[in-house]
């Protein structure tokens, strides 16, 4: 056991979760390390750096808060910050608070293991082993690709990328037959990058998917300081938003089904003229009333066909399902790029992709050679990672066991069983409906206290309970019963992971969320049993 390093607190990940983390423990007198699997920060950031890799989020929404100047001395480029920007911020943190010293980098957690006769815990990880009171999961929410095993993929002779997992070094398509699979977010917004290099495209798509334009432009420095000259307001407001964003059209209560057709067009055209997810609050009950939600639908799919040029694509690119039940999409000239003569679209809805063969894709009976293939399929999410990790806890536990029927958590922070083990943004939090680094702020500023309350009060550990986890979860999803979210197969809902329990993961809400996790703090930590 001589080799084995012991801190107070061990952080996984150096996103911006764990960045936040390490910068909060630190200053409160903890002895804290991260561990981080990549070579340097950023998380999600770090690694998805496929072309176009843009965040949904406006820039100066997506961006930290705790420090005034740095606040004010980080200047965005763009109305929706490019992945390279981001992580340029994520580095420039971590310099500029001397974060790096308490990061180990390329070291993989492999196994956990809850110690009870001293309530701490021992982390194996690919560059030794390390010992620590506190473990605080910052691992992310969309953090372990899924990378479906199609038959014969093994046999494929050309290059083939997953974009979750994308080349540092980047890629050069340069007069190449691209495949990409998949149509959500990340293909969306790589599709139409891909295409200006790729000599020819084609994009297998299993689901249509929504997606309304980004409108990204360069950030007007004048809006730049307006927002800065009152950053204070902003970020308080953005709070007390369900997202956690402020959208620059104001809240309504209306009904979109009760909208009169000229109301309607005109209100869905600002909207889309102005881009982004503003588009989804246009009416209050876009995700409450299925009505509703098909006009909103049926509005997309106008837009679709007025852009497709032929008829048949864009019947193809539009979806039925119920808009915004999936992460919905934002995009530059996605429907654009099918109108390229060397981009096709071939619909793999009914039989899937049936293999990989030597020279490409076999789908429909059809061989298709590509010099590379594109894996555009998603995550393994808000569950994969934590799953991956070897988890176990009290009484042997492990947590694959525990979450057999799908993740039980309580306020998203912690598991009935697996004391002393945070998680930042986890199942049962509102994450990745809201404003992931206002959350994570939230979540980690939580955890602080909680750490600081138990080292003033003397205890060594921290444990939800049974009862207060059962209800938790019982409450997520009652919540999102009340919406359509559940009507889809979401990676919310797991349902993107073959075998993967179907359980609504994120909290629909971020105002109450927060209040709730005030008050069980004020409360003693209701809900947990301390020792
Ligand atoms: P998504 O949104 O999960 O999209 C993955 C896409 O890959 C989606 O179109 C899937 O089709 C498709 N897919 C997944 N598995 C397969 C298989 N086996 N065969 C064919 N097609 C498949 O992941 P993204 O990376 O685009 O975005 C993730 C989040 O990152 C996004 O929501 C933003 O929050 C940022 P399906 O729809 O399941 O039929």
């Amino acid at each position: 056991m001589n080799n084995t390093e012991e801190h107070e607190v061990i952080v996984i990940g150096a996103g911006f979760a764990g960045l936040y983390a390490v910068y909060l423990l630190r200053k409160s007198g903890f002895d804290v390390i991260a561990l981080e699997r990549g070579s340097g920060v950023g998380g999600t950031w770090y690694w998805n750096r496929y072309p176009g890799a843009r965040c949904d989020v406006e820039s100066l929404q997506y961006s930290y808060s705790f420090d005034k100047d740095l606040e004010q001395d980080w200047e965005w480029s763009e109305r929706y910050a490019g992945q390279p920007e981001i992580l340029e911020y994520a580095e420039h943190v971590a310099h500029r608070f001397d974060l790096e010293t308490h990061i180990q980098f390329d070291t993989t957690v492999e196994q956990l293991d809850f110690n009870e006769a001293t309530s701490n815990w021992t982390v194996k990880t690919s560059g030794g082993t390390y010992r620590a009171q506190f473990v605080i999961a910052a691992t992310g929410c969309l953090s372990t690709a899924n990378h479906p095993r199609f038959a014969g993929i093994d046999e494929f002779k050309g290059s083939l990328y997953h974009t979750g997992k994308w080349p540092h070094e980047g890629v050069d398509f340069t007069g190449q037959r691209v495949g990409i699979i998949g149509t959500g977010s990340s293909a969306v917004q790589s599709i139409p990058v891909i295409a200006e290099q790729a000599a020819h495209l084609t994009v297998f798509q299993r689901t249509p998917n929504y997606s309304i334009p980004a409108h990204n432009e360069p950030l007007d420095p004048a809006v730049q300081a307006d927002v800065k000259a009152n950053y204070e307001q902003l970020r308080v407001a953005a709070r007390t938003e369900r997202s956690g964003i402020i959208s620059a059209f104001p809240v309504n209560e209306d009904s979109a089904k009760a909208a009169s057709d000229l109301e309607f067009q005109d209100r869905m055209n600002e909207r889309w003229d102005y881009g982004g997810f503003s588009f989804y609050r246009a009416y209050a009950d876009i995700v409450i009333d299925q009505e509703s939600n098909e006009r909103v639908a049926h509005y997309v799919r106008n837009r679709i066909a007025e852009v497709v040029d032929d008829p048949a694509v864009a019947d193809l690119l539009s979806p039925s399902n119920t808009i915004a039940c999936k992460r919905p999409c934002l995009d530059t000239r996605y429907y654009e790029t099918f109108n390229l003569d060397h981009v096709d679209l071939v619909d793999i809805a009914d039989d899937g992709i049936e293999r990989i063969s030597e020279r490409g894709v076999v789908a429909g009976g059809i061989e298709y050679e590509f010099d590379a293939i594109v894996f555009a399929t998603g995550f393994d999410a808000m569950t994969g990672t934590l799953l991956g990790m070897n988890i176990t806890g009290r009484d042997g536990l492990r947590l694959e066991t525990a979450w057999e029927a799908g993740p039980r958590t309580y306020l998203g922070l912690s598991v009935p069983c697996f004391p002393n083990l945070f998680t930042v943004t986890g199942p049962g939090s509102p994450s990745v409906l809201t404003n992931m680094i206002m959350a994570i702020e939230q979540h980690v500023e939580w955890i602080r206290d909680c750490l600081v309350d138990l080292r003033n009060q003397g205890h060594r550990s921290i444990e939800a309970t049974d009862d207060a986890a059962d209800s938790w979860v019982e409450h997520v999803n009652a919540i999102a019963d009340q919406t359509l979210y559940p009507s889809c197969n979401s990676w919310y809902l797991g349902a993107n992971i073959p075998g993967k329990a179907r359980v609504f993961m994120p909290l629909i809400g971020f105002p109450p969320y927060a209040e709730k996790c005030e008050q069980v703090a004020t409360d003693g930590y209701s809900g947990f049993a301390l020792t």
